[in-house]
């Protein structure tokens, strides 16, 4: 299957700034929607300027900076929170009701009925005021699927720009949210926006299901960062699209992957995490002989994606016990030796003996080739 559209609404300002580790200045903020701009995100979610004087300063702020993307707001489902979204210059705003009946007992306490009767009242409200607006269901995949169907179909009617689905707890597998989005684009003529959390690893694979059942807006943030542990991640989703559908991610600054990550992580104090697509340090670093053998022959046998899309380089480690000959005659070769095959079995067989004891820097293991074939002269 392939993905026939995709925009993607970055949510670093909204559900980003839910994760525990996130509190963002103004300034900040500005410098993220700078980033996010130019890497050419569609839209950026900010938080509800209901939620605090800074947070409508901030939307007001964000509005100012007139980026390319789309300024919108996430508020609760009421005329009060939208206007006053409207009244910050927001150019959309995402709001929602929670349809579960876990969420909506221990949430709002209203009826599947008030609940579309208020939605149409908000939807009408936005879309009166020329503004864009989305409905979501929020905990969607622990709501029963006839209850919400019906949602959806009565709040399609009343004309939002998409309706939203979430799986707020991270709860859905790629096969749930397969079903649960091609029911709903049965049942609506509007877009329809995914957003999954990442409890259980599944937050990428399941943003891939909802856009090959025909999702059309998915939600990210840079390094997935949100309540508990997160949603999709934007590298993710684009090393993930990357290879599905590569033609979906080619409006985007791909060589502006890795330094918005470092930004986002470096304004929260922490790193990017490891195992990060793309981004994370070792992302394109080959190891084993097998592999580094292999990529420095045909970097497709052991690379999905590649580096240079992204403005990073391949590594090939040579300094461990499980390198190969072929890793260091390459080695040998850029750095202009000429040894011969006995003269590099011998010497990978000193490195891997070393490197026993302890791993090599890369200096090190170059002064020893740099010496050979009397590395003890
Ligand atoms: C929240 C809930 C939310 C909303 C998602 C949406 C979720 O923390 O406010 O509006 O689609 O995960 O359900 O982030
Ligand atoms: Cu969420």
């Amino acid at each position: 299957m392939t993905v026939e559209r995709m925009a993607i609404i970055d949510s670093t300002l909204r559900e980003g700034e839910q994760f525990a580790g996130a509190d963002f200045t103004t300034d900040q903020k500005l410098e993220i929607i700078a980033a996010l701009d130019e890497f050419g995100v569609d839209y950026i979610e900010m938080t509800s300027p209901a939620a605090s004087p800074q947070s409508e300063a901030d939307l007001r702020a964000a509005v100012a900076a007139r980026p390319r993307a789309r300024v919108l707001t996430h508020t609760r489902c009421s005329i009060e929170d939208v206007d006053r979204a409207l009244a910050a210059g927001a150019d959309g705003v995402n709001v929602l009701f929670a349809t579960s009946d876990v969420l909506r007992r221990a949430s709002h306490r209203r009826s599947l009925d008030e609940v579309i009767d208020i939605a149409c009242r908000v939807i009408s409200h936005v879309r009166s005021a020329g503004r864009e607006i989305r409905f979501s269901c929020e905990d969607a995949f622990r709501s029963d699927l006839e209850e919400i169907l019906a949602v959806y179909r009565a709040v399609d009617a009343c004309g939002p720009n998409r309706v939203g689905i979430a799986d707020t707890v991270g709860i859905a597998t790629p096969r749930e949210v397969e079903e649960m989005v091609v029911a709903v684009r049965a049942a609506v003529g509007c877009d329809i926006e995914f957003h999954g959390h990442n409890d259980t690893g599944c937050a990428v694979a399941n943003a891939l299901a909802a856009l090959e059942a025909g999702a059309t807006h998915i939600d990210t943030t840079v390094l997935g960062i949100g309540e508990r542990n997160g949603i999709a991640s934007l590298s993710g989703l684009i090393a993930r699209i990357g290879t599905v559908s590569p033609e979906r991610v080619e409006s985007y600054r791909l060589d502006l992957l890795p330094q918005l990550d470092a930004q986002v992580a470096a304004t929260l104090g922490i790193g990017v995490p490891f195992n990060a697509p793309i981004t994370g340090a070792f992302a394109f670093t080959h190891k084993a002989g097998m592999h580094s053998n292999a990529v420095l022959r045909d970097p497709r046998s052991y690379e999905v994606l590649q580096p240079e899309r992204y403005g990073l380089d391949r590594q090939i480690l040579i300094g461990h016990r499980l390198v190969g000959r072929n890793a260091i005659r390459d080695r040998a070769a850029s750095l202009g030796l000429d040894l011969d095959e006995e003269q590099i079995a011998a010497a990978t067989a000193e490195i891997k003996r070393l490197a026993d004891s302890a791993t090599l820097a890369d200096e090190q293991v170059d002064d020893l080739l740099l010496r050979w074939p009397s590395p003890a002269a």
